[in-house]
């Protein structure tokens, strides 16, 4: 909890002096950018709840659990009087193409944020660095970093706080950085000077987002249905994705990136130089049967201390199947999905068969032709 006022107290120059120093700092640190917002979230809040009260979020449970302390900071950590939003960039200078690996069949896609190492980790830890710095100036501040790691509405935020625009694809999108960056913050009683919201939006006409969607997970522009989306499917759902889901899914065995690759605005991203965000184990191009070949074993030390760790190797099965059924029925693809036929999990025995089935069934046709 955030206690003590200690700090409200300070002449109005030395505290933008330290919000100066603490943008200089995180800049030290390899975050992009940096922003200050006030805890007042409207509208955010009122669409969030919108969003929920149309059961957007699916099974994510923990999306409705926290009630008013997910649009109010000082209700999740009482004294809090800003929040410090900063941006790390991750898309990966060396990764392979990623249209052409989503337009081979015989390759998996992961989402690009997931091809090095779990961003929670790596950026929390430049935010507890960030939050050390400032305590040995202001030792009696309440600072405390979040990564997607409590109810925080962090879009919402980094709008107030000056980051982007929130995009028709729901992304927080900067015009000059595109939308490849994770968010995290700092949660803070130090009366730093707010920075002004980022107002305009600059969308326009374009839809590029919403028509490229492959399962047709907008239901508007702003309004994202989470229950179809292929991040949702691939990574947050833990049982059985819907039949009538799957053959939108192609080859994507985990996330989905479609509606940033889409998103004009992206060009001007810039590659990560962050080593943690290098790709590890060929993530960013391997073929579908090398990827469903996988132990348990492999599974566990390839996915250590990596966003697909949280999958599981039932579920990465489960993925991976779904892809291969999606693609063209190679002996190679038969065969991996055979020796899997009779695994000791339902869950990957069913999405094996569906897979198996469909591939066969493709053969018949071709063979009829
Ligand atoms: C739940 C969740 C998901 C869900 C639901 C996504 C969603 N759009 O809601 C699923 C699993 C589908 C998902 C997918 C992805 N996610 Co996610 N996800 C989250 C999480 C945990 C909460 C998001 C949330 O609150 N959703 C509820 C909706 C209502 O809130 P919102 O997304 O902020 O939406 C705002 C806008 O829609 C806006 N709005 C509504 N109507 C209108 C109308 C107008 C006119 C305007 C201007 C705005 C507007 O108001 C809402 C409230 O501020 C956040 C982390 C966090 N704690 O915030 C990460 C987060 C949003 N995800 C992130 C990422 C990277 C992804 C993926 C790209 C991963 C991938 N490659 O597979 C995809 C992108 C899919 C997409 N188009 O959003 C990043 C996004 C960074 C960025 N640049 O925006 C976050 C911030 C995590 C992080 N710490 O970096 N995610
Ligand atoms: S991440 Fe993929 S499935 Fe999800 S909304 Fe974007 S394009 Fe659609
Ligand atoms: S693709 Fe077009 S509509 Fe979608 S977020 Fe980018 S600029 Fe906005």
């Amino acid at each position: 909890m955030i206690d003590g006022a200690s700090t409200a107290e300070q002449p109005p120059e030395d505290i933008a002096a330290l919000a100066a120093d603490i943008r200089r700092w995180a800049a030290e640190l390899g975050l992009q950018a940096l922003g200050i917002a006030s805890i007042e979230l409207a509208p955010h809040d009122t669409r969030f709840r919108e969003w929920l009260a149309a059961g957007n979020h699916g099974e994510m449970d923990y999306m409705a659990r926290h009630g008013e302390a997910r649009w109010r900071p000082d209700v999740l950590l009482p004294g809090t009087v800003r929040v410090i939003t900063a941006r790390m960039d991750y898309w990966p200078a060396d990764a392979a193409d990623a249209n052409t690996v989503l337009a081979d069949g015989e390759r998996g896609y992961v989402a690009r944020y997931a091809l090095g190492r779990d961003y929670h980790k790596v950026f929390r830890n430049r935010l507890a660095e960030l939050a050390t710095r400032i305590r040995a100036v202001r030792p009696d501040a309440a600072l405390r970093p979040f990564v997607d790691s409590a109810p925080v509405l962090e879009r919402g935020l980094s709008q107030k706080a000056g980051l982007g625009w929130i995009g028709k694809n729901t992304l927080l999108i900067h015009p000059k950085a595109g939308s490849w960056f994770f968010l995290g913050e700092i949660y803070t009683d130090l009366p730093l000077p707010a920075d002004a919201p980022f107002e305009s939006t600059h969308c326009g006409s374009c839809s590029a987002c919403l028509d490229i969607c492959p399962t047709k997970a907008f239901t508007g522009p702003w309004q994202l249905d989470a229950r179809r989306c292929i991040a949702y499917l691939t990574i947050e759902l833990q049982g059985s994705i819907p039949e009538e889901m799957r053959p939108g899914i192609g080859n994507r065995v985990f996330g989905c990136d479609d509606c940033q690759l889409a998103c004009p605005w992206n060009r001007f991203a810039q590659p990560s130089r962050e080593q943690d965000f290098v790709p590890r184990h060929g993530l960013d191009d391997s073929a579908l049967v090398d990827l469903f070949s996988w132990s348990e074993e492999d599974f566990a030390t390839r996915a250590a201390g990596s966003p697909l760790h949280r999958l599981g190797h039932s579920r990465w099965l489960r993925n991976i199947a779904v892809a291969l059924g999606n693609g063209p029925a190679t002996e190679a693809a038969l065969a991996a999905l055979a020796a899997r036929l009779d695994h000791p999990e339902e869950l990957v025995r069913e999405h094996t068969l569906w897979a198996w089935e469909r591939l066969q069934e493709s053969r018949r046709k071709n063979a009829s032709r």
